[in-house]
């Protein structure tokens, strides 16, 4: 094939009647439609001076241009950014420094702040608001809807998406046209995707959930979405009779469940539910089935590796477990100092191998050595364990790592700022249970000696440096953290003080 993921996901519907995308308002966005689209983009793109390869960083509202212009990527075989709409431009510059993208398309309204940083860096800037208008569709509009799809292999990289870290340092995952292409295939095959399949689009298109899990195994089956800008339970609901599917985080359906309007009833038009990105709690999967006879299905994933696991589409879907590897992926359970496996059912670190694992982190050749072995098992950072039926359980996680509401939020990167603050000697970011989002963010402050910690001074400074779902719903203030032998931080004595 020319070019393996556009042809895969996007290219086989060329010239289709068919509906891609269904709207709130009932506009209909059919195949054809979308990859003219598409295609107009692409030609904006290469008139920009793009090369194949170079990195087009997106921060833009959720639209069915913005989703053309990842498949505008894909075609031009330009490697696509896409950025959390809630990241501050402080966050962003590292983003785009480190990933040398050449272009940047944001929202009209995060122009101004963008443009002496795209300036500094060389990188031109293109803005693209959520009713779809801005610079990119007006350079678009000006040419043809068809486009000579650009020749790639399927080894060439397709994304980079950013993961925080440990460290407190975002790693880029570069992402192959063969990683996204496998797990797309894989997924549609094993959820039993088809055209006649419509599915409900709630999720945001900057992280792999909504964006490759949702949006390939749509494009690659043929099927239809119902795109709506953000999750909204009540539009949810008012649309689910039109739906045969939903993906969500497992908010999605706590939320669901809190609605007396969603019933039994509701539900009789669906054949799948899909829930992933953070545990999925087993009473939210036996309510669930009570209230509407579905039984939820969960699956596992990264950033890294696309889908890992999931549970049976028939079979058993086990409440509390992620279910089994995905054809073709390989996983098992090791013991963190020698690498070696565990015995069957014991807790161990989970490390998985297949098509699906990324190519390493760009420009972080250490990093990449560190957590993808040679043998190319990738070094998950949970843990996990298989129990006799082949079944695999997340029981906690080896990184220090915060899940909220599906985003994942890596303290260090919180405590960097908060030690920074007036009067603060030391921070530490915990994750503490939440009825809402799974887990959510609270910090404990230890104050300079003499020194008095203003809250409020806090907080107000955290506004211009992190996303507003990374900042500490809670402060709370210490003396000194509790330390272990080794002056390591005993997160797990703060949450349970702090938990309550
Ligand atoms: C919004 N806020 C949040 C979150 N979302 N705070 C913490 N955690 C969050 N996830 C903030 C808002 O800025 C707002 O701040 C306040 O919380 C209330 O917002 P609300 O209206 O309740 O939120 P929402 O707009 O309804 O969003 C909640 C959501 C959303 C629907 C759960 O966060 C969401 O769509 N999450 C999905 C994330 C996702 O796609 N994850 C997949 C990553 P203020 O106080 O200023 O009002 S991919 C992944 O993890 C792997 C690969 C995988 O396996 O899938
Ligand atoms: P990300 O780095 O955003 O790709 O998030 C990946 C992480 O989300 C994984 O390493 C897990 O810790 C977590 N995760 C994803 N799916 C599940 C799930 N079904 N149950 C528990 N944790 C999950």
């Amino acid at each position: 094939m020319a070019n393996p993921l556009y042809d895969t996901l996007f290219g086989r519907h060329d010239g289709k009647d068919t509906p891609f995308l269904m709207l709130r308002d009932g506009a209909k966005i059919t195949h054809a439609d979308f990859l003219g689209r598409a295609a107009r983009i692409a030609h904006a793109l290469t008139d920009a001076g793009l090369k194949p390869g170079d990195r087009v960083a997106a921060q833009v509202e959720k639209s069915p241009e913005a989703l053309a212009l990842y498949a505008a990527c894909a075609q031009a075989g330009l490697v696509f950014l896409p950025l959390n709409t809630a990241y501050t431009v402080d966050e962003l510059s590292y983003f785009i420094e480190d990933s040398g993208a050449r272009m940047v398309i944001c929202d009209p309204v995060g122009e101004a702040g963008l443009t002496p940083l795209c300036d500094r860096l060389g990188a031109q800037i293109l803005t693209l608001g959520a009713d779809g208008h801005g610079g990119l569709m007006a350079q678009a509009a000006r040419h043809e809807d068809r486009f000579e799809t650009v020749a790639r292999e399927g080894s060439d990289l397709a994304a980079f998406l950013y993961t925080s870290g440990t460290t407190g340092r975002s790693k880029g995952a570069m992402l192959t046209q063969d990683n996204l292409i496998s797990n797309a295939v894989t997924l549609a095959e094993h959820w039993r995707f088809t055209q006649d399949d419509v599915l409900l689009h709630a999720l945001p298109i900057f992280h792999t959930h909504g964006l490759f899990v949702a949006t390939n195994v749509t494009a690659v089956s043929g099927a239809a979405m119902i795109f709506l800008p953000k999750f909204d339970v009540g539009a949810l609901i008012d649309l689910m009779p039109k739906a045969t599917a939903l993906m969500g985080v497992p908010t999605f359906y706590t939320r669901l469940l809190g609605e007396e309007r969603f019933t039994k009833q509701l539900t009789a038009g669906m054949r799948l539910f899909i829930s992933g990105s953070a545990p999925l709690l087993a009473e939210t999967h036996v309510e669930f089935e009570k209230r509407t006879g579905h039984r939820i299905l969960e699956r596992y994933g990264m950033t890294e590796t696309n889908m890992n696991t999931s549970n049976p589409y028939e079979g058993e879907r086990r409440a509390g477990t992620v279910g089994f590897p995905l054809p073709g992926v390989e996983l098992k359970i090791t013991d963190r100092e020698t690498g070696e496996e565990v015995p069957q059912g014991e807790v161990g670190l989970i490390e998985v191998r297949g098509p699906n694992v990324f190519k390493g982190y760009w420009q972080m050749p250490e990093k990449t050595k560190a957590e993808l072995r040679e043998d190319g098992f990738f070094l998950t950072g949970d843990l996990g364990r298989i129990d006799a039926d082949g079944y695999v359980s997340i029981v906690g996680r080896d990184k220090d790592l915060i899940i909220s509401g599906g985003y994942n939020i890596y303290p260090k990167e919180i405590e960097l700022v908060l030690d920074e603050q007036p009067g603060v000697l030391e921070s530490a970011v915990i994750g503490v249970k939440d009825a809402d989002f799974g887990e959510s963010v609270v910090g404990v402050l230890v104050p300079r000696p003499g020194a008095e910690i203003d809250r409020d001074a806090v907080m107000a400074a955290l506004q211009g440096s992190l996303a507003r779902f990374k900042q500490p719903r809670r402060l709370e203030i210490l003396d000194e953290l509790p330390r272990n032998t080794m002056g390591k931080v005993q997160k797990n004595l703060l949450r349970e003080r702090f938990g309550g």
